[in-house]
């Protein structure tokens, strides 16, 4: 098994502390995919450095140029994506059509972001003086520190690194402890595409450690975080002291709603889709069902007939539909949720239980679990676990529906099934949320719309979409004046 140093400057380097973190599958334990450093302050400052030393020459390179790279690093990555996504499935799990698809949606970044390289279009509009221009341009930030988590271990990269690389910056990236192979594997790709050395540099390592002293050095001019609301607060804390610029994507506490008109079986699809896929971690998981009383027994019944057919496995076995959870740690809050669950007074209807019969038992696997009876304020219903686990909520009307959607203090991603257009557009109008999906579930964004949400799920950023430059970007606005002559503005008018 392959020891990795950290890679800076465009290459490997061995890292000052002798400290390792071992990259492992969470379906088989016992399989180490990599060893790498696990970093502090010594190789972050390495990693600022060549990144900053990178700057100039990146800056300078035209838009347009830089978007070459960028789309000949996605044609690449298509080319591999077959590699790529057992890659994943190795290193973290998901099974093998999601970890394709996570691979595709950093190619449709690649794409869509390189398109954007002749369209950073600014604004020129009229001053109120004589021979006199006013106009706007968008200019890199400077080195900027992305630090990404381990259940999108190639798009939600994408989504930083790209936008950022085409608006001029160079980056030091801190991968996930969990996903550090993935992660490599994107950057050589960026290379061999012509990314110049030292412009996207890694440091491997702990979020406390390696995350920390990246997030306060004074060589980084913005951050760029996408994992838990406790982090997220924390680094928004130590940036809004040093005035630095982040951009935070949280948890979620999505919902779909299935009112009485719904296509129930359709909405059984998207629930086990939205819960269960990719083992119910992602932010946007379907991690509450709140069903119209009408067909919750309908809903509730061939809910958990299906989930119970659900194959959990290797997501590298044909048929299996759930992996594992992603390391021990994970496995066991997930169950202390269930725990939660039952004191509270929930029914548990299927799960609740780590599985470890047969080749299970090597790896990191959690029954897909249903509760049902379900209350809003429940803790269950109120906290993101992060795993296989939904909560059935019942209600009577569609106020209360909407209502209970919205109470929590989470805003990412809301869906509402029905087949009624009045009920539809309400719906859009009024959930909290800055993802809404009507007739499908709270999974399955696509990069060219904003991703993000409201409440604690950030603040007030977003990423890919018309807007991914923004986090990315400085506006500088520009006064040409060739009147030959001193010209007050609000004076001389
Ligand atoms: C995440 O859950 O962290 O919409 C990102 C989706 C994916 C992205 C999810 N395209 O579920």
């Amino acid at each position: 098994m392959e020891r990795h140093g950290n890679h800076i400057g465009g290459r490997s380097v061995e890292a000052a502390t002798d400290a390792v973190l071992e990259s492992r599958n969470p379906a088989r334990l016992d399989e180490v995919l990599g060893v790498f450093p696990r970093s502090g302050a010594a190789e972050v400052d390495a990693a600022v450095a060549a990144a900053r030393a990178a700057l100039a020459s990146w800056r300078a390179t035209p838009w347009p140029a830089r978007g070459e790279i960028i789309l000949r690093a996605g044609l690449l990555l298509e080319e591999r994506k077959e590699e790529m996504a057992r890659l994943m499935t190795r290193e973290m799990g998901k099974v093998l059509v999601e970890a394709r698809g996570d691979v595709q949606e950093g190619v449709d970044m690649a794409k869509y972001i390189a398109g954007e390289a002749r369209r950073p279009f600014g604004q020129t509009v009229p001053s109120e003086l004589r021979d006199k221009w006013a106009m706007t341009m968008r200019q890199p930030l400077g080195t900027v520190a992305i630090i990404t988590p381990w259940n999108f271990p190639v798009a939600i990269p994408t989504w930083k690194l790209f936008p950022a690389l085409l608006a001029g910056n160079t980056v030091v990236f801190k991968p996930a402890e969990d996903t550090p192979l993935c992660a490599l594997r994107l950057v050589e790709i960026l290379e061999e595409a012509g990314l110049p050395a030292g412009v996207v540099n890694i440091v491997f390592g702990l979020g406390p450690e390696a995350g920390e002293a990246l997030v306060r050095h004074s060589g980084i001019a913005a951050v760029s975080f996408t994992g838990s609301v406790p982090t997220g607060r924390h680094i928004a804390g130590l940036c809004g002291g040093m005035l630095k610029r982040c951009s935070l994507e949280l948890g979620g506490k999505n919902a779909i709603v299935v009112m009485a008109d719904a296509d129930v079986e359709l909405a059984v699809d998207g629930a086990l889709w939205g819960a269960f896929g990719t083992s119910g971690q992602r932010c946007t998981a379907s991690s509450r069902l709140i069903v119209h009383r009408p067909r919750l027994a309908d809903f509730t019944d061939a809910l958990v007939d299906r989930a119970a057919r659900l194959r959990l496995g290797d997501g590298l076995v044909e048929g299996v539909d759930v992996g594992p959870v992603i390391n021990a740690r994970q496995l066991e809050r997930i169950h202390a949720y269930t725990e939660v669950g039952l004191g509270e007074g929930a029914r548990l209807l299927l799960g609740g239980e780590v599985a470890r019969d047969g080749e299970l038992a090597r790896g990191c696997f959690y029954r897909p679990t249903i509760f049902a009876e379900v209350r809003p304020q429940m803790r269950i219903a109120q906290e993101e676990i992060f795993g296989p686990t939904t909560a059935v909520i019942p209600v009577d009307s569609l106020d209360e529906a909407l209502e209970v959607a919205n109470g929590t203090g989470y805003g990412l991603s809301l869906s509402l099934y029905t087949a009624d257009l009045r009920t539809g557009f309400r719906a859009i109008n009024e959930l909290e949320a800055g993802i809404v999906y009507v007739n499908a579930p709270t999974i399955g964004a696509e990069i060219q719309l904003p991703f993000g949400g409201i409440k604690n799920t950030g603040n007030g950023h977003r990423e890919a979409g018309t807007v991914a430059l923004d986090q990315f970007s400085e506006w500088k606005s520009i006064y040409v004046d060739y009147s030959g002559r001193l010209q007050r503005a609000q004076i001389d008018v």
